[in-house]
């Protein structure tokens, strides 16, 4: 069977095979072209996956590009969400959705999101960018299949690397337990993932042994020789036997373009214009993909989006943005991760550290443990894609003495072990160091699975956690040694990926659970120069008009937000960095919503985390009965992340420094309203 028309049950096209091959290499084509356009992704895998998706969508799955959701239609569920530029490019060559929208990769309130996101583009099966959750979902599509009496097929695409998730052997236990002969996990069997070869990251072999020891009929191929791959897909669909199929695809990473392949270097980048020209030459598709046309078609959508973006923005006398004014207020970024990875190179002598890997770790910094001390190696565990068992394991070493530090993403670090770091970590109380990196929506392109919004609400909730969110990038590296070392117990600290500015220094002080006050003195040709920072216990009150309070990327906005209040309305304003959120510094957000009578709340997270923290010790405080105190929240206002620049989204989703200096103007207009009410009635 193969593309569908639904309602007269006809076929709309059959391929050949050699149509197929050719088929396939115009898709790697288009890969390379919506990649380079969107400036980020991921070419390897999407790459090593495209002779089967040419197979699956144009030829073996039963599906009708203009019926979707057709009750019958085979279920393809992308586990590996990272790959998701490979299924827009099946979709639109199955005629789902235009080729020329596939250049909206990656970019705001597109349906074309760096992880599928199935509300958003018809076609797409389910919604995935968290690894090991895709071949549950297929189990309970199975299920549902067999419940409603339905003869379709579901078929599960995952990576090699991805079977280091525990999750995944969950259901494949499932699946042969529930004999669910009309499943096909597909495994993209290219033997590299982001920290390097499988089999050293975490070796996964023998992995046809294992499903076959789980119960599941197992085919291997060659997942780029067309033949093979189609009649390897038609067979698991013929073959009945209460089995769950694996299709163990043997696959070459970067397959086609040969300065990619068997790169793990390429998992994560984009080809830009020359290596991207050069791609098409060796695909030999030049003429065959309207790269040109492409790039237009996404530069036109991105002139709508940043009109929108501008349009939706607050307006002041002049663009206070960063860097915006040419001889003032000048600022340096730098990724606030470096910190991390500058401390853990410092400081990670000490034979107690142990670092875990979990497959992110250049990215996230972890690896500068050893980068230059290769000493240390012995001391340096790489996990694998497996985030609850490290968080355990973790636990072990630290029962043991150990020092233990892993990380990931915020929202694999904190939420996809959430169990394992309440039970293991913190009811245990074990002395260890969780890093939440890429965390807030400034992670960007990546989108919303990515996105950690929530991280903060579950580690601030859990008994004996220590939550440390800092400002910048120096401001990490000291949290970093200080937790490491003088903090005893479950800590986590959370930082981002972009780079933000830098606005502490060596003399700044940082003292854990002790709240810093910033003072806007006037502007600067120096952006850090322009503020005075000091510790809150030894700030005197200078009666400020209101206070910000903020953590982590959030100070920088609030500082820009200070002198934006001071320079177009002569408002005087408290900065509160609360680096530490907990233990908080609660006398010091106590004082300050006495002595201004005005806190506005700065998070890049969902509202909540810090601001209604910051709201329930003013309100339980009996220092501050009697007192009007007005509070404004900025974060972001329960809704998912999306796809997007780092700096737009900051944009989108209202976290900006004019935001926080709309909403303090906002609180003044009130405050004086009161003011004049209380006149009028004390007359
Ligand atoms: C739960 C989770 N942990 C970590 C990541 C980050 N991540 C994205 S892709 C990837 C490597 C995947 O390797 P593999 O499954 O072999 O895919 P391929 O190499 O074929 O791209 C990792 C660790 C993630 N998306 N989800």
């Amino acid at each position: 069977m193969a593309l569908l028309d639904s309602t007269k049950g006809t076929t709309i096209r059959d391929y050949s095979t050699d149509e197929l091959v050719e088929q396939a290499k115009i898709m790697r084509g288009y890969d390379l072209a919506t990649l380079c356009c969107a400036g980020s992704g991921h070419a390897g895998g999407t790459l090593s996956m495209m002779d089967i998706v040419a197979a699956l969508y144009l030829k073996v799955a039963n599906h009708d590009p203009k019926n979707p959701m057709w009750a019958d239609r085979d279920r393809i569920i992308w586990s590996g969400g990272h790959k998701a530029p490979a299924l827009y490019i099946g979709l639109a060559f199955a005629g789902f959705c235009e080729k020329k929208d596939t250049a909206l990769l990656r970019r705001l309130s597109s349906p074309f999101q760096g992880h599928p996101h199935w509300l958003k583009l018809p076609g797409v099966e389910c919604s995935s960018g968290s690894l090991g959750q895709g071949l549950s979902i297929a189990v309970g599509n199975a299920l549902a299949a067999r419940l409603d009496g339905k003869d379709y097929h579901v078929f599960c695409i995952m990576g090699d690397g991805e079977q280091q998730e525990g999750s995944v052997w969950e259901a494949a236990m499932e699946a042969s337990h529930y004999k669910l002969d009309n499943l096909v996990a597909i495994i993209d069997n290219n033997h590299l993932q982001i920290d390097g070869k499988t089999e050293d990251v975490m070796n996964i072999e023998p992995i046809a042994e294992k499903y076959e020891a789980f119960g599941w009929e197992l085919i291997r191929i060659n997942g780029h020789d067309m033949k093979q791959v189609v009649f390897a897909l038609e067979e698991a669909k013929r073959r009945k036997n209460g089995k769950p199929i694996c299709l163990l695809c043997d696959t070459v990473k970067g397959k086609g373009v040969s300065f990619m392949e068997n790169q793990a270097g390429w998992h994560g980048k984009v080809p830009n214009k020359d290596e991207m020209a050069k791609g098409l030459a060796e695909l030999g598709v030049a003429d065959k993909v309207p790269f040109e046309e492409l790039f237009a078609h996404a530069a036109a959508y991105q002139k709508e989006v940043d009109r929108k973006l501008e349009a939706k923005m607050p307006k002041f006398s002049k663009n206070y943005w960063w860097n915006a004014q040419p001889e003032t207020m000048q600022v340096k970024m730098k990724p606030t991760r470096m910190g991390f990875g500058e401390s853990l190179s410092e400081n990670g002598g000490d034979p107690r550290v142990v670092c875990l890997g979990l497959d992110i770790s250049g990215s996230i910094t972890i690896s500068e443990f050893y980068a230059k001390h290769p000493e240390r190696k012995g001391r340096w565990l790489s996990m694998g894609i497996a985030e609850q068992s490290a968080t355990a394991a973790a636990a072990g070493l630290a029962k043991e003495g150990k020092l233990p530090v892993f990380g990931t993403y915020a929202t694999f670090a904190a939420s996809r072990n959430l169990d394992q770091v309440r039970v293991s970590l913190c009811y245990a109380n074990y002395n260890v160091m969780i890093a939440g990196a890429h965390g807030g929506v400034s992670v960007g392109p990546d989108g919303a699975t990515h996105q950690a919004l929530e991280d903060l609400f579950a580690m601030c909730s859990l008994p004996n956690m220590m939550v440390v969110v800092p400002c910048d990038s120096v401001e990490t590296k000291k949290a970093t040694t200080d937790l490491l070392f003088e903090q005893k117990g479950p800590k986590y600290i959370r930082f981002a990926r972009e780079a933000t500015p830098i606005v502490s220094d060596e003399t700044t002080p940082f003292v854990f659970g002790k709240a810093n006050v910033i003072r806007f003195r006037g502007e600067n040709t120096d952006f850090a120069k322009a503020f005075e920072t000091k510790l809150e216990s030894n700030y005197r009150n200078e009666h400020e008009d209101l206070t910000i309070v903020a953590c982590g990327p959030m100070v920088p906005e609030a500082m820009r937000a200070a002198w934006i209040l001071k320079k177009d309305f002569g408002y005087e304003a408290r900065i509160l960095n609360i680096h530490t959120m907990k233990p908080i510094d609660a006398e010091a957000i106590i004082r300050a919503a006495k002595d201004t009578g005005i806190v506005v709340t700065a998070e890049e997270h969902q509202i909540g985390a810090l601001g209604w923290r910051v709201a329930g010790i003013i309100t339980e405080s009996p220092e501050v009965y009697g007192t009007p105190v007005l509070t404004g929240y900025i974060g972001v206002k329960d809704r998912f992340g999306d796809s997007g620049a780092p700096w737009e989204l900051v944009k989108e989703f209202e976290v900006s420094a004019e935001h926080i200096a709309q909403k303090a103007v906002e609180l003044m207009k009130a405050k004086k309203k009161v003011a004049e009410r209380e006149l009028v009635e004390a007359k």
